[in-house]
């Protein structure tokens, strides 16, 4: 079972900065627990602040891989590409959202994802990512 996670912009900066909204751990570290949780599943973790750079990683992955978790950030509000990537490949897609974007402002209730994705998990922290790996599973 091969299963990638695809984080974007400013992802990188979890457990850094904001904690009161996105929690106090690091990708990083969250990752680390979820490889030593869960040892039959090939996990692959990828982080770019470039939308094209995602794109190119959902494209590499997106005809090999069971399933890809993608927490596409802020372009999840903007980016008719990456919804149009996530068209265009074979791997199902879960689109994972740390905080609850739809108690936030209404410009992140719109996303570019969420049609094209198998489902959507949004505000479950980081415990999203495993529910959705769960699902694949
Ligand atoms: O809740 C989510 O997972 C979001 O995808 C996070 C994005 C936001 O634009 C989406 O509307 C919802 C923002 C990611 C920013 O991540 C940070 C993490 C730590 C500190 C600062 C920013």
């Amino acid at each position: 079972m091969k299963i990638a996670i695809i984080n974007g912009p400013n992802l990188n900066l979890l457990g850094v900065r904001e904690p009161e909204l996105y929690g106090h751990q690091t990708f990083e570290q969250f990752f680390e627990a979820l490889v030593q949780k869960y040892p039959g599943v090939e996990l692959s973790y990828f982080q770019s602040n470039l939308e094209g750079a995602l794109i190119d990683e959902i494209q590499r992955v997106g005809f090999s891989h069971n399933g890809i978790l993608l927490n596409p950030g802020g372009y999840t509000h903007t980016s008719v590409a990456i919804g149009d990537a996530i068209a265009s490949i074979r791997t199902p897609v879960i689109e994972v959202h740390i905080s609850n974007v739809h108690a936030r402002e209404d410009f992140r209730k719109i996303s570019h994802v969420s049609a094209k994705a198998k489902g959507t998990i949004s505000g479950l922290g980081l415990r999203g990512y495993e529910l959705a790996l769960s699902y694949f599973l």
